[in-house]
């Protein structure tokens, strides 16, 4: 009996491999295959540094994309992402996302990201994030914007952002209708 028990485990895998595989024949991308790949395309490590999650949601406004990412430190010394270039456009800042004593929010450029050591820093809707501004083209659900963050640790990350739709991830409402 309890040879039997590895041999099915191993059909398993196996099977979960051809479901989950890329560039296949099949015709397929069932939406969580599909999740699963963006997941896999917004991840890069450098370091101690990893970063996950990385996506764009389809911009509302046809210049300016926002993406969003997590970012986390492995190591004790803090860090942070000093700068940002993207493929998609030559106007990309680092921002944060600033409720006023009226309750609006206002987004500003910063110097940079700071990342503590041993913790995690989460750029998402309302908080720091990257802008991609003057986009020549527009973008949409299926592109992919390739950013290259810079950090005080000088290390250097590219991590593509598969752009998705808005209501992908956590951040669904997003507040860049009236950005800039
Ligand atoms: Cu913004």
């Amino acid at each position: 009996m309890r040879r039997r028990v590895p041999g099915a485990v191993a059909v398993g895998a196996a099977a979960l491999l051809a479901v989950t595989a890329c560039g296949g024949t099949e015709e397929p991308a069932a939406p969580e295959a599909a999740a699963d790949h963006a997941a896999e395309r917004g991840t890069a490590e450098a370091g101690d540094l990893r970063i996950s999650g990385a996506w764009m949601p389809e911009p509302a406004n046809p210049e300016v994309g926002a993406v969003y990412l997590r970012v986390e430190n492995g190591a004790e010394a803090d860090d942070a992402i000093t700068a940002v270039t993207a493929d998609a456009s030559d106007d990309a800042d680092l921002y944060t996302t600033e409720t006023t004593d009226s309750g609006a929010s206002m987004m500003r450029a910063v110097e940079e990201i700071p990342v503590p050591g041993g913790g995690a820093t989460e750029l998402m809707a309302g908080g720091y994030h990257v802008m991609v501004n003057d986009l020549p083209e527009p973008l949409a659900v299926g592109d992919e914007v390739v950013l290259t963050l810079t950090f005080a640790s000088e290390h250097e990350v590219e991590v593509t952002a598969p752009v998705q739709p808005m209501t992908a991830g956590d951040g669904g409402e997003d507040a860049h209708e009236g950005h800039h």
